[in-house]
């Protein structure tokens, strides 16, 4: 004991087995790991939420940060050394046979360090290889024992750990974040139960109905083979040709064609678990089951043109965003619902719940509110976490159950197979952002980079010379619903599975106009890449059955007629009966949140000779909202103000922060020309800057006269002193000396923004 407490410790090590104890171990003794520590009561007990009692911290007690913490380095202090601890004198120079002679192989220290550098790498995920992720926590409203028996669901005010990661879909691991595509939303819950992943994505149907035909989506989708382009974009023939041959996929087309594809945020999109699940209750009884995140910051997509060009400007937008936003302590919120209901109730439903291309209305099946969830801690290291993270479908826990969704079933078996190479073998559980807060005992031994160090001599069950342990939980264990199954062996589906248009013309009649214009953009754009007149001829005829006025205005950017509508395998079925009008959910616009600032960008246009003062009381009012304003100009430094005499420090540039990184423009008060005199409607990157702040619809606010400028960025005639119901506004204090802001203009401007 002397001894281990005068070596320098190993903190892996020491933790994970207790500092004696790991330099001298009891033979046959259990040994504590720090997962005993996590039982049902630490979690829930003393956790209770401002939603259902007290108000109280918004980080709370996070076991799988805990779990992390035996692993977590922190090298404050310490020496460099080798993956053998040996301390290195020496980083700059390898070992010379003289000065200007050849390197040794004896050189044990950079062998190791280009070895392992040589090795860094790890196959990136073939699909949703672009993501991000963060730490927090999902926090239950109301107990749903009547429901389900899964843990996090248990008691009010329940918290259960969480990892999160969002991502894009066909893009490589460095691809931009803005780009048109489907974006991942994946939870893993570490629950006393132990983890379930709930791997979803912000589109509430999917491509195909059946696993089957995964590998040709995806080849499809992907880079064409013999040319690798087009990198993280569906716009290219193999893509096209796939769905067009692919009726099932119309549905999904409309999501992926509309602004739900260009999130502004991660913080800002839905997500949906897809597949119908299953709850199951103590008592063995079933209901089915839709998941639904709903983000408090609302619903709210990019244009097309700021998606193309945030690309450019910052390829990071949506990383940086959550990044910045948990940084900040905007710690970004979702509301989890479920749609509940009965086998009987799904029957009488004129689609099939197995088919993953069709939602449940929630005019059929209002979705209940049943929790939250709050993202509050950024990884501390990208590698480590978010792109070792495991997510797998197979891991589901006792409350939750699958269903005969073919896509879903074959999610069961793929997930975990992929992990084999990309994570290098059958142990990736035990990368610590895997391992389950629930204890993990069973008589798996060996492979590729084992950790745990099994004790004992027993490696099966039944045994007796390991006293029968560990042993079959038996009711207190995972018991699949018995569902009951017959019918024959066969390669084929059902025939609701068949009628593909239905809920594609439901999704476009639940469209603003202005969501049906930007779909209609997409698709021209899309088929205007595509090269060969077939197959932009035959998407049309599948649009066809869709809507009349959705094809031709697709039709007519294409310069091509529509065509006759594509042969269906069943008879349509007749409108009445299938189509409700429209279902208020499906718009974006229909989400538009808490009306919160938090984490929206805020360019304060800032030049020599202006109204500081002014400014800065915007910049007050801005940051009191919780939103980010900074001051924006030619070059950083310091302003030479002429009115009040107060200096300025320029934050950022124009070059470095383009109008698209901003969500809204202020222009200060007067401010006509630069230190060089030259007027501002005579400097093109400004002028660009505000055109494009006005074609993107963003809230201006003018604090003084700015009509030069917008004139001269295009902005119409009657728009230079504002029109409030464009958002452009202008105070009406005209510049005093008293500098006092008008307040209704600025409220009026946050309001717009929010
Ligand atoms: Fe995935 N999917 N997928 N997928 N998926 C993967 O798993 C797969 C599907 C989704 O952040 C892969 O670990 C098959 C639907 C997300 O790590 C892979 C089928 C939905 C993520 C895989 C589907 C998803 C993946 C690639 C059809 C929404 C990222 C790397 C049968 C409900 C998870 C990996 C993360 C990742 C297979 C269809 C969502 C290859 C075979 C439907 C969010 O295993």
């Amino acid at each position: 004991q002397a001894l281990a407490a005068s070596m320098p410790a190993n903190r892996h090590k020491a933790a994970e087995h207790g500092r004696g104890q790991a330099l001298e171990p009891v033979a046959g003794e259990q040994i504590a790991t720090p997962d005993e520590l996590v039982t049902a009561s630490t979690v829930t007990e003393g956790w209770s939420s401002h939603k259902v009692g007290d108000g109280l911290q918004e980080t709370g007690y996070n076991a799988s940060n805990e779990s992390l913490d035996r692993v977590r380095a922190d090298a404050t202090g310490q020496a460099l050394s080798t993956n053998q601890g040996v301390r290195i004198a020496d980083n700059q120079n390898s070992l010379k046979a003289g000065l200007r002679g050849p390197s040794l192989l004896e050189d044990f220290i950079l062998r190791e360090k280009l070895t392992h550098f040589d090795h860094e790498r790890i196959p990136e995920r073939v699909v949703h290889a672009r993501g991000s992720g963060a730490h927090g926590y999902f926090e239950c409203y109301d107990p749903l024992p009547d429901l389900t028996q899964a843990a996090p669901f248990a008691a009010a005010g329940k918290r259960t750990p969480v990892f999160v990661r969002f991502s894009t879909v066909a893009g490589e691991r460095g691809s931009a974040d803005t780009v048109r595509d489907v974006r991942g939303f994946a939870v893993k819950f570490y629950t006393e139960d132990g983890n379930w992943d709930l791997v979803g994505n912000n589109i509430p149907v999917f491509f195909i109905q059946d696993a089957m035909k995964f590998p040709d989506l995806v080849h499809a989708l992907k880079p064409e083979p013999h040319h690798a382009m087009p990198q993280a974009s569906s716009a290219h023939d193999t893509f096209w040709d796939f769905v067009s041959l692919s009726p099932e996929s119309t549905h999904m087309l409309m999501w992926v064609m509309s602004d739900r594809a260009i999130p502004r945020s991660y913080r800002m999109m839905q997500g949906f678990g897809v597949h119908t699940f299953r709850l199951v209750n103590a008592q063995g009884e079933s209901r089915l089951c839709k998941f639904h995140w709903t983000p408090v910051a609302g619903t709210h997509s990019l244009l097309w043109d700021e998606a193309v060009k945030i690309a450019g400007a910052d390829p990071d937008f949506h990383r940086r965003d959550l990044w910045e936003a948990i940084e900040g302590g905007l710690h970004p919120e979702w509301e989890l619902g479920l749609q509940v209901f009965s086998e009987e109730e799904a029957e009488a439903f004129d689609f099939d719940v197995l088919d993953p291309t069709k939602l449940v209305p929630e005019e059929l099946v209002p979705v209940r509110p049943v929790g939250r969830l709050v993202l509050t801690r950024n990884p501390d290291n990208f590698f480590a976490e978010t792109e070792q993270v495991a997510f797998c479908t197979a891991h589901i826990i006792p409350g939750i159950d699958f269903t005969s969704d073919p896509l879903l079933q074959g999610r069961i078996h793929s997930y975990v197979d992929t992990q084999l190479t990309r994570l290098g073998g059958p142990n990736f559980h035990e990368i610590p952002i895997n391992t389950p807060t629930a204890q993990v005992h069973n008589h798996q031994r060996d492979g590729m980079h084992r950790q745990v160090i099994a004790r004992g001599r027993v490696a099966y069950e039944p045994n007796s010379l390991g006293g029968g342990c560990p042993f079959q939980a038996g009711r207190a264990g995972f018991i699949s619903f018995p569902e009951p199954v017959q019918g024959e062996k066969l390669r084929a589906k059902p025939e609701r599975f068949a009628e593909h248009h239905a809920q594609a013309r439901l999704f476009w009649r639940s469209q603003t106009l202005v969501e049906q214009a930007h779909v209609v953009a997409a698709f021209r754009f899309e088929l205007s890449r595509v090269q060969v007149a077939a197959v932009r001829a035959r998407v049309l005829s599948q649009l066809a059955h869709v809507d009349t006025r959705l094809a031709s205005a697709v039709a007519a950017g294409l310069g091509l007629p529509v065509p006759e509508p594509a042969p269906l395998l069943v008879p349509a079925p007749a409108e009445a009966e299938t189509d409700p009008p429209a279902s208020a959910g499906l718009s974006l616009m229909a989400r538009p949140g808490e009306g919160s600032l938090a984490g929206r960008r805020v360019a304060l246009l800032s030049h020599a000779g202006m109204d500081v003062a002014g400014m800065r009381s915007v910049q007050a009012a801005l940051l009191a909202a919780g939103a980010v304003p900074r001051f924006i100009g030619r070059r950083l430094g310091t302003l030479e103000p002429s009115l009040d005499g107060e200096a300025l420090q320029v934050e950022v540039t124009l070059e470095a922060a383009p109008s698209v990184l901003w969500d809204a423009l202020v222009l200060p008060d007067g401010a006509v020309a630069d230190g060089r005199g030259l007027p501002l409607q005579r400097q093109p990157e400004l002028v660009d800057f505000v055109r494009d702040q006005y074609r993107h619809c963003k809230p201006l606010l003018m604090l003084g006269d700015a009509a030069e400028l917008l004139r001269a960025a295009g902005v119409p005639e009657a728009l230079l002193d504002g029109d409030p119901q464009l958002g452009l506004f202008r105070c009406e204090a005209p510049r005093d000396p008293a500098l006092q802001i008008d307040a209704d203009s600025v409220s009026s401007f946050i309001a717009a923004l929010a």
